[in-house]
């Protein structure tokens, strides 16, 4: 009797000792990825037998710069906020002043604002008291440190305009779960939180992106919103005329019942030309961002299997109205990038699988009705951010993309403690037209979180990658 319990305690102890500090170890049957992003009806939507990357050599290579190893933040943006010519990293919460990365506040995340807690695994985070005053609490759980499980930050993505036109670079900030959308004006050098604007409540699609869709000559934010918590919203495009206010314009029309690229769970957002009639479109990826561990999709509201884009139309007499076109089926996507891959006079689609495996491209095929999916890289999962940016330097636009470690607080996500990579990918073509895709490493040690930046930071003329993930505030300075 005495040898069972030993045992039964033995066993007990091994498992938690296992889960304290390999807690890959006892989830590993759960991460292995064997299929391609499925539809609700099990339809595969990528070819596997596509051709994939090849891995390609060359001289370029990024330097790790940590800012802050702590998790505040989904995202990262630079822009000057001292004026002192030096580039400076936005989180939303905070911003890290060059050259030494000090940190200052803009608006503290505060304690109450979140869901809290459930206790997961290595992912640490500060909060401030519910008066702003910046008091960090970390947790340990043994020697670990801690993580809340439930907990997503204010900030997930951050843009920037000088909104006012006082001289000084605003910051333009959006999360997905809590507060809501806001801008927020910079103080001039003035310490302490920055006074914030009210834009939108209830965001909805993680991936609004920043572009000048509807033609005003200054950038509008595309994101969707909604009336409230649980409702499915509708997409907007939030302009800045740059005189201190705002002016939210509707985009959508009538779905039939199907995604509009706003529900709950939406996943995925893009503008470009995708008709070539000169007018910027706006794409929508999927509403079914949630695949659990044995790799079924949840059943929960507002799932969507299709994406969908709206195309922007002007009547003759000057009337803005969005003509709806479904995609289906379609993925729960990243931020998606309306280019000529293959260079056929038609736009095509990328982008990665926010929650699913893959980074793909969509060709499109005899009409702007027709999508033909090609895989890129299905190494690795959570493809939750991708930009485009010419980082070699060679005049053509190159895919940047990275994995989003424990985009589900390693709750939800398929290998979701697998190694945080980060990607860019030179398009090559063959003799025969076909288009590949060469890889080239960034990083391993922090991933992306839903918002990267890539930008030329520190000036020397090279295009440099920010970051903010759940493994904290990270630069990767290109070195030639
Ligand atoms: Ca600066
Ligand atoms: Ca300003
Ligand atoms: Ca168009
Ligand atoms: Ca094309």
């Amino acid at each position: 009797m005495g040898r069972i319990i030993k045992f039964i305690f033995l066993a007990i102890g091994s498992f938690l000792i296992l889960w304290q500090f390999f807690p890959s170890v006892i989830l590993a049957p759960y991460n292995s990825m064997t299929h391609f992003p499925v539809t609700a009806n099990g339809q595969y939507i990528l070819d596997e037998n596509d051709p994939e990357y090849i891995e390609g050599s060359s001289d370029i290579k990024f330097k790790h710069v940590e800012i802050d190893p702590v998790f505040h933040s989904e995202g990262a943006s630079v822009a000057d906020i001292n004026k002192d010519g030096l580039n400076d990293i936005v989180t939303g919460h905070f911003w890290y002043e060059a050259p030494n990365w000090t940190r200052h506040v803009i608006c503290a995340p505060l304690k109450n604002s979140i869901n809290i807690p459930k206790l997961s695994d290595h992912i640490r985070i500060y909060f401030a008291d519910d008066d702003g005053s910046e008091n960090p609490l970390e947790f340990f759980l043994g020697s670990k440190k801690d993580i809340w499980s439930e907990a997503y930050p204010l900030a997930f993505f951050s843009f920037h305009e000088d909104v006012n036109n006082d001289g000084w670079v605003d910051v333009i900030a959006l999360d997905i779960t809590t507060r809501g959308f806001y801008w927020f004006e910079n103080p001039q050098n003035v310490e302490g939180p920055w006074k914030e604007h009210f834009v939108l409540d209830f965001t909805r699609n993680e991936s609004p992106v920043f572009g000048d869709v509807l033609g005003t000559g200054t950038k509008q934010v595309i994101t969707g919103a909604s009336p409230s918590r649980n409702e499915t919203g509708n997409l907007f495009a939030v302009d800045f005329p740059l005189d201190g206010s705002f002016k939210i314009h509707p985009i959508g029309a009538e779905v039939e019942g199907r995604n509009n690229g706003a529900s709950l769970l939406s996943h995925g957002l893009g503008f470009g030309d995708v008709n070539s009639d000169g007018l910027q479109d706006i794409i929508y990826g999927s509403g079914d961002g949630f695949i659990n561990k044995d790799g079924v999709e949840e059943d929960v509201q507002q799932m969507y299997p299709e994406g969908g884009w709206f195309e922007q139309q002007i009547s003759q007499t000057g009337e803005r109205s969005w003509k709806w076109h479904l995609i289906d089926p379609f993925v729960a996507m990243a931020q998606i990038q309306v280019v000529d891959v293959n260079e056929d006079g038609k736009n095509d689609l990328i982008s990665g699988a926010a929650h699913d495996v893959g980074l793909f491209w969509f060709e499109q095929g005899d009409n702007v009705d027709q999508w033909i999916p090609h895989v890129i890289d299905d190494s690795y999962t959570q493809i939750h951010a991708t930009e485009m940016a010419d980082i070699d330097g060679d005049g053509e636009l190159d895919i940047v993309a990275g994995k989003t470690p424990l985009a589900h607080f390693g709750l939800k996500d398929i290998d979701e403690y697998g190694t945080p990579y980060i990607y860019w990918y030179k398009k090559i073509k063959n003799e025969n037209g076909d288009v590949r895709f060469e890889r080239h490493f960034v990083s391993d040690n922090a991933g992306v979180g839903r918002q990267f930046t890539v930008h030329d930071i520190d000036k020397d003329g090279l295009l440099d990658i920010a970051v903010g993930s759940r493994e904290g505030i990270h630069l990767y300075l290109q070195q030639k």
